[in-house]
């Protein structure tokens, strides 16, 4: 049985669940909270981060790898890359950008809007973790809080500048949707799509994903209408779409 190490919240591991349960793969989550993953991660073989995937013969510690590595074992009429190798070097330039541009920049802007919201936070990000991983980071929030807020370099006026990252890649995919082509990289779901998909559902609060998602009604009004504005954004409309007609 495959294992799968994870912090549930995040967005790359939800790349990591999509991908596994598209191809069929049975596999076991094993969730932690931020902080605690690390040891988590250490301990199955792959570095500081999630999601780490455990197979029977390797260690794969970095959510593209994942992809990489499940399509490999995935029938060809099913796989995320094209053959091809212009179209594949497409694909992959495409979910290199998603993964260094909106996946760091949206996953700051929401922890600086959901780490001032203790209880809603806690009550979704803890979902399916040991209990004394969920008793920990509830006795220690304001060490969690500082902790993942040096983890990723949160500082005055970060939110602003993330806000402009994040929506400039949502511009991005708007651009390439322009022509009218049903997905990123053209006529067929792609790892740039599912990537894509995975990485907007915090911004868009996407209804479908490993967890459940808090709602923009229990959100604070200025983090709600964050959400509503990523949901309205043509990019924001196309990720809900993929996800409602993908994300089974
Ligand atoms: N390039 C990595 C990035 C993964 C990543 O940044 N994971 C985050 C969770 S969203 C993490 O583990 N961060 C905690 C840390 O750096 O300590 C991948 O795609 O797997």
């Amino acid at each position: 049985m495959l294992r799968l190490v994870t912090i549930p919240i995040s967005h790359y591991c939800e790349k990591a669940r999509w991908a596994l349960e598209r191809a069929g793969m049975p596999y076991r989550e094993e969730p932690h909270v931020q902080g605690i993953h690390r040891l988590a991660a250490r301990r199955a073989g792959g570095g500081a981060t999630v999601p780490v995937l455990v197979t029977p013969d390797s260690v794969i510690a970095d959510s593209a790898a994942i992809l990489a590595w499940v399509d490999e074992r995935t029938a060809p009429e099913n796989r995320l890359y094209p053959s091809d190798p212009a179209a594949r070097g497409e694909v992959q330039a495409l979910c290199r950008r998603l993964d260094e541009d909106l996946g760091p920049s949206g996953r700051r802007l929401m922890y600086v809007h959901m780490l001032g919201q203790r209880e809603v936070t806690l009550r979704f990000n803890n979902q399916g973790v040991p209990p004394w991983e969920d008793r920990f980071i509830r006795w220690g929030w304001p060490l969690a809080v500082r902790f993942i807020g040096r983890a990723l370099d949160i500082h005055p006026g970060v939110a602003a500048e993330d806000e402009r990252v994040a929506w400039g890649e949502l511009d991005h995919v708007a651009e390439l949707l322009a022509d009218g082509r049903p997905y990123l990289c053209g006529e067929r779901f792609s790892a740039a799509d599912l990537t894509f998909a995975a990485l907007a559902a915090p911004l868009v609060v996407s209804p479908v994903y490993g967890v459940e998602l808090p709602q923009p009604a229990l959100l604070d009004p200025p983090t709600a209408a964050l959400v509503e504005r990523a949901r309205e954004h043509p990019a924001g409309r196309f990720a809900m779409r993929l996800i409602a007609e993908e994300r089974r």
